[in-house]
C-alpha cells in the first residue's frame, strides 16, 4: 500500500446498489472521494448466470458510472476487458487503495451472504479503517427484522404485511386497511378466460451503450445460458421509469385479476416486469408503491390489482429479504424433504413433451424471465414432486432469471417452491397436480399429455407425481393439517392403486433423468 494518503474515501458501489440514494455515497465529496465500480468475472460466474443478467449489470453499471461523472465525480471504473482486472471485487478494492491511497474505504452492505463474507474476510486483512453502511434501499432494516421475529412461533408474511402497511401507511385509512380488508388474494386467482388478451409490453430496446455491451457479453460469456436476442430490459432509472408508468397505464388495472394467470407465448401478462429495475436501485420500492396507490385513489385502478401489487414490494419483497439474513447461512443447507435427486436436462434445453414446462423454459432462454405462477407452480412444483436436490433447483433459479439474487431467490425457492427449509417461508409445500396448471392456464390444450389422466402412459406426469409425493412425504405432511382434503382422498385410495401411483411416479423420474445424484 502506498504511503501517502489521498485523504479521501473511496466508496464501492457493487453493480446491483446502482440507486443515486445510496447509503455508501451520502455526504460524499466530489473534491477528494473516489467512487470505485468494477466489472469482475467472480460476480459473473460465481453462478453461471444468464447472459442478459451479466449484460443488464454491466450496462446499468456503466450507465451509473457516466451519471456519476456527469455530476462531477471521479469515477475508477474497471472493466471486464481492462487487462489489470484482477477478477474479484477484493481483489479491485485492494488495487484501488494502491492507486488512490484513501484514508478510508466506504461501502454498502452486500446484497448477498456470499460476498458480505468474502468482503468482510479481506477487509481484516486490511490496515486502514472501513465502514459498512445499512443497505436502506430496504423499507425494513435487518436489526428490525430480526426484532420483529424475536419470539414468534412462526414466521408469517400477513402478519409482517400488515406492520409493514401501518409503518408506510400505504393503502391505510386510519389505523384501518382502505377497502376494510388487508389482503384480497382471493380476488386474484382467475385462470385465463376465453379470449383473453394481455397487452402488448413494449419493454425497452437496447440503446447503441447497451448494444456495445451485448457484444461484448456474447463473445466473452458465449458457454451461458440464455440469448441475447430478445434483450429489453432498463438499464437506467429513466428506462426503468418509463417502463413502469407503461404498466401503471396498461397493466396495473388488469394485474389484480390475471396476476396468477399463465398463457402459452406470452412473457409479460399483465405483470409490471421491474423486479430487475428494484434489485438493481434504477428504482425506489416506496416510490413505486406511492404511484400505485395513487392509481387506486383517482379511480383508475381497482383496489384488488393495487393491493396485490404493493403486497409483492412491501410484503413478499422484504419478507423474503429478513428471512435470508435472520437464517444464513444455515439456511441455504436445509433440506428438509431430503431430495436427492438430479435436475433434468430439459430444464435447460426444452426439450420435453409437457407443453407447460417446455413454455417456461423457451421463455427463460429468451427473457430471463417467468411471472411467479410459472416459478412457483410449473418448475418448482415438478422440481419438488421429482424429488430434485435444492442445489440443483437453486442453481438453477439463479441461473436462468435476469433478477435473481440470492437474497431473493433462497427463500422463494428453498422455502415457497419446494419447502426445503422445512417451512419457515411456507406453512406447507405449494404440491400441486396437472389439475391446478390446466385451471391457470391454456397450456394443457395444447399438450400431447393427458391432463386427467394419472397411469396411463400419456398422462400427465405431474398427476402421478403428485400423489406419489404425498404418499412418500406423508408422515411429515399429513399430521400439519394444512394439507387435509388430498391426504383424505389419499388415505381412501386402494392400496394396489397407491402402489401402481408409486411405480408409475419412479418411472416417470427414471425416464427424466431424475436419477439419485450418487448414481
Ligand atoms: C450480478 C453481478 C454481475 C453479473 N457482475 C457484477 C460485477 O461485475 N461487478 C459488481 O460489482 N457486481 C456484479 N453483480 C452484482 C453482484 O453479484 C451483487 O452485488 C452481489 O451478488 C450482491 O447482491
Ligand atoms: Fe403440463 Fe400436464 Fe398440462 Fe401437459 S397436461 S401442459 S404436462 S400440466
Amino acid at each position: 500500500m502506498s504511503s501517502k494518503s489521498s485523504g479521501g474515501a473511496l466508496r464501492l458501489v457493487l453493480g446491483d446498489q446502482l440507486a443515486a440514494s445510496l447509503s455508501a455515497l451520502r455526504d460524499l465529496d466530489p473534491a477528494a472521494d473516489t467512487v470505485l465500480m468494477a466489472e469482475v468475472m467472480e460476480e459473473a460466474t460465481y453462478v453461471r448466470h444468464h447472459k442478459q443478467k451479466i449484460a443488464l449489470t454491466f450496462a446499468a453499471m456503466r450507465a451509473r458510472a457516466e451519471a456519476l461523472r456527469a455530476e462531477g465525480v471521479t469515477v475508477r471504473y474497471v472493466s471486464i476487458d481492462d487487462p489489470d482486472n484482477s477478477g474479484s471485487i477484493a481483489g479491485e478494492i485492494g488495487r484501488a487503495i494502491d492507486a488512490v491511497s484513501p484514508a478510508r474505504v466506504v461501502r454498502t452492505a452486500s446484497g448477498e451472504w456470499r460476498l458480505e463474507a468474502l468482503l468482510t474476510a479481506f477487509e481484516q486483512t486490511q490496515r486502514l479503517p472501513f465502514e459498512v453502511r445499512e443497505d436502506d434501499r430496504f423499507l425494513c432494516s435487518r436489526a428490525d427484522f430480526t426484532q420483529w421475529a424475536e419470539g414468534r412461533k412462526g414466521l408469517t408474511m400477513e402478519w409482517f404485511y400488515r406492520m409493514m402497511r401501518q409503518r408506510t401507511d400505504l393503502l391505510m385509512d386510519g389505523d384501518q386497511p382502505a377497502g376494510g380488508v388487508w389482503n384480497l388474494d382471493h380476488d386474484n386467482r382467475h385462470g385465463p378466460a376465453k379470449g383473453l388478451r394481455p397487452p402488448t409490453n413494449p419493454r425497452t430496446p437496447p440503446s447503441a451503450a447497451t448494444k456495445a455491451v451485448l457484444a461484448q457479453v456474447a463473445a466473452r460469456f458465449e458457454g451461458h445460458f440464455g440469448s441475447l436476442e430478445a434483450f429489453a430490459w432498463a438499464t437506467t432509472p429513466q428506462e426503468a421509469q418509463a417502463e413502469f408508468d407503461w404498466f401503471l397505464d396498461h397493466a396495473l388495472p388488469g394485474f389484480g385479476q390475471w396476476q396468477d394467470t399463465m398463457m402459452s407465448g406470452e412473457t409479460w401478462m399483465w405483470h409490471a416486469g421491474i423486479s430487475t429495475s428494484l434489485h438493481l436501485g434504477l428504482l425506489d420500492p416506496l416510490a413505486v408503491c406511492r404511484a400505485a396507490e395513487g392509481r387506486w385513489r383517482d379511480g383508475r385502478a381497482p383496489l384488488n390489482a393495487v393491493e396485490g401489487f404493493i403486497r409483492q414490494i412491501i410484503g413478499w419483497r422484504e419478507f423474503v429479504r429478513g428471512v435470508y439474513w435472520l437464517k444464513m447461512p444455515e439456511y441455504g443447507l436445509r433440506n428438509a424433504l431430503e431430495a436427492d435427486r438430479a435436475l433434468p436436462w430439459f430444464y435447460w434445453s426444452g426439450e420435453t413433451d409437457m407443453a407447460c414446462v417446455a413454455d417456461v423454459v423457451d421463455q427463460v432462454r429468451e427473457h430471463a424471465y417467468a411471472h411467479h405462477i410459472q416459478r412457483l407452480m410449473v418448475t418448482g412444483n415438478l422440481a419438488m414432486l421429482l424429488g430434485v436436490a435444492p442445489a440443483e433447483i437453486n442453481d438453477w433459479y439463479m441461473v436462468v432469471f435476469a433478477d435473481a439474487y440470492e437474497w431473493v431467490e433462497l427463500p422463494n425457492t428453498h422455502g415457497m417452491a419446494t419447502f426445503a427449509d422445512g417451512g419457515i417461508v411456507g406453512s406447507k409445500p405449494y404440491a400441486a397436480s396437472g389439475a391446478y396448471i390446466n385451471r391457470m392456464s391454456n397450456y394443457c390444450r395444447g399438450c400431447r399429455y393427458d391432463v386427467k389422466g394419472r397411469l396411463q402412459d400419456d398422462a400427465c406426469p405431474f398427476n402421478a407425481l403428485y400423489w406419489d409425493f404425498l404418499d412418500r412425504h406423508e408422515a411429515r405432511l399429513a399430521a400439519s393439517g394444512r394439507l387435509l382434503m388430498p391426504y383424505k382422498t389419499l388415505s381412501r385410495m386402494d392400496p394396489e392403486e397407491r402402489r401402481r401411483i408409486r411405480a408409475k411416479a419412479e418411472a416417470t423420474r427414471q425416464a427424466m433423468g431424475a436419477v439419485p445424484r450418487e448414481a
